[in-house]
């Protein structure tokens, strides 16, 4: 039997938070976002503000011309986050792999824990009754065999919704005389290229396959399937190595075994990360190594820091994730950083490496690298720009396995 993947989505997510939390807000048009007279946009409305044409991304000035009655506020993001870990740890126990879409949304495959149709709806039915009764808040429900039938369900009865596809042959006979924007990833710049070709509605999509196809490229094979209902996506469990990263790795062209040799090699993909994300600005709050053993089996090992914000810091975490592994040859190394955070200073972005280190790391930093150049001979402190191009990094990685 094939996957059984259910979609949850909150309804009017930040404002139902608000309105269960202050009883005086019910049945008032509610907006969350920027406030009138701010500059700004909409997060999002209650369903009463809704009735005005208020809606997500929208203009805040727009909205109030809208709905000047409306009850403004600000996002308490702090809040919604916390109860994004509730609805979290709810959804988890239906399902075997969970993946996060947004704060409020995410598919659960259920495949193994509801054995059918039934066992799904029975879940979904649970699930909406536990975040009523648990967090005093309503969702809206898709139960079906793919991840895009499952989100096309959710959002068919909402608000507080509840929805079954169960074969491809059902999506069709839902979808296939809507407009193209039902299907899933066409947005107005994809609908109005297939509008002026008379592509209008899903049925055109299954009829004018090639046209499609060479209007839209890749977007149009996909589109194709979907029209077709066939989208055979995982559900992708959310690991935090798939969080937001900056990472760097390097493929050897003979197996590794001398681990000091690996040890060596993630300082300087250290430089490299550590490079990247002060480039961009940010942070890691954790570092990941990743492991690709002579037999292509590919291993990560993730760990939280307090803040991985010089090569340093980096390094240390990483080769110590490294003592803990397997000791078998190793083809690939490589290490990022995740839960990227903070603007620095964009000052500190232009400045170089030793100096926006503290010195004493920018110390240690110089004794690690000073002990690589009497090891192999290389000079490192005087390339470091150069190695962060990925042809130097990998000579100079592969000539330090041949000189070890
Ligand atoms: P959505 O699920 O798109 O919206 P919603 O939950 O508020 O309403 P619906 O009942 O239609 O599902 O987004 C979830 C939250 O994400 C939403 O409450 C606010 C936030 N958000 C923004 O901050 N900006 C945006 O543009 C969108 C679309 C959402
Ligand atoms: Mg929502």
């Amino acid at each position: 039997m094939g996957m059984i993947v259910i979609h949850v989505d909150m309804d009017a997510f930040f404002a139902a938070v608000e309105m269960r939390d202050d009883p005086s807000l019910r049945g008032k048009p509610l907006i969350i976002g920027s406030l009138p007279g701010e500059r700004g946009v909409v997060a999002t409305c209650n369903y009463e503000a809704r009735k005005y044409g208020v809606h997500s991304a929208m203009n805040i000035k727009e909205a109030f011309r809208l709905c000047p009655q409306g009850v403004y506020r600000h996002p308490d993001m702090e809040k919604y986050k916390a109860v994004s870990h509730q609805l979290h740890a709810i959804w988890r126990t239906y399902a075997t792999a969970l993946e996060a879409v947004a704060f409020d949304e995410a598919y659960l495959d259920v495949t193994e824990q509801a054995g059918d149709f039934d066992g799904a709806r029975a879940i979904g039915q649970t699930i909406k009754q536990r975040i009523r009764d648990e967090l005093g808040l309503s969702c809206s429900v898709g139960v079906a065999y793919s991840k895009t039938a499952a989100k096309t369900a959710s959002e068919e009865k909402k608000p507080n919704g509840f929805f079954e596809i169960r074969t491809p042959a059902d999506f069709v006979a839902l979808m296939q005389d809507r407009d193209v924007r039902a299907l899933y990833t066409v947005g107005e710049k994809t609908a109005q290229k297939l509008y002026a070709n008379g592509i209008h509605t899903v049925r055109d999509v299954q009829q004018r396959q090639a046209d499609v196809i060479r209007l839209l490229g890749k977007q149009g094979r996909w589109l194709t399937s979907l029209a077709f209902g066939i989208d055979e996506r995982p559900v992708t469990p959310y690991r935090p190595e798939d969080a937001k990263s900056i990472g760097r790795e390097v493929t050897f062209q003979k197996d590794v075994t001398d681990f000091d040799l690996l040890a060596d090699v993630l300082l300087l993909l250290a430089l490299c990360v550590d490079r990247r994300a002060k480039r961009v600005g940010l942070h890691g709050k954790g570092v990941t190594l990743k492991l690709t053993y002579g037999d292509m089996r590919t291993i990560t090992r993730s760990q939280a820091v307090t803040s991985a914000d010089s090569p340093i810091a980096i390094h240390q975490k990483a080769v110590q994730m490294l003592t803990q592994v397997d000791r078998r040859p190793v083809r690939l190394v490589g290490v990022s950083v995740y839960h990227l955070s903070g603007e620095i200073d964009p000052q500190l972005r232009l400045a170089g490496y030793f100096e926006d280190a503290p010195p004493q790391q920018a110390a240690a930093l110089q004794q690690k690298l000073a002990a690589l150049e009497r090891q192999y001979g290389l000079d490192f402190a005087g390339h470091l720009e150069a190695i962060d191009r990925a042809d130097t990094l990998h000579k100079t990685v592969e000539y330090m396995r041949r000189h070890r």
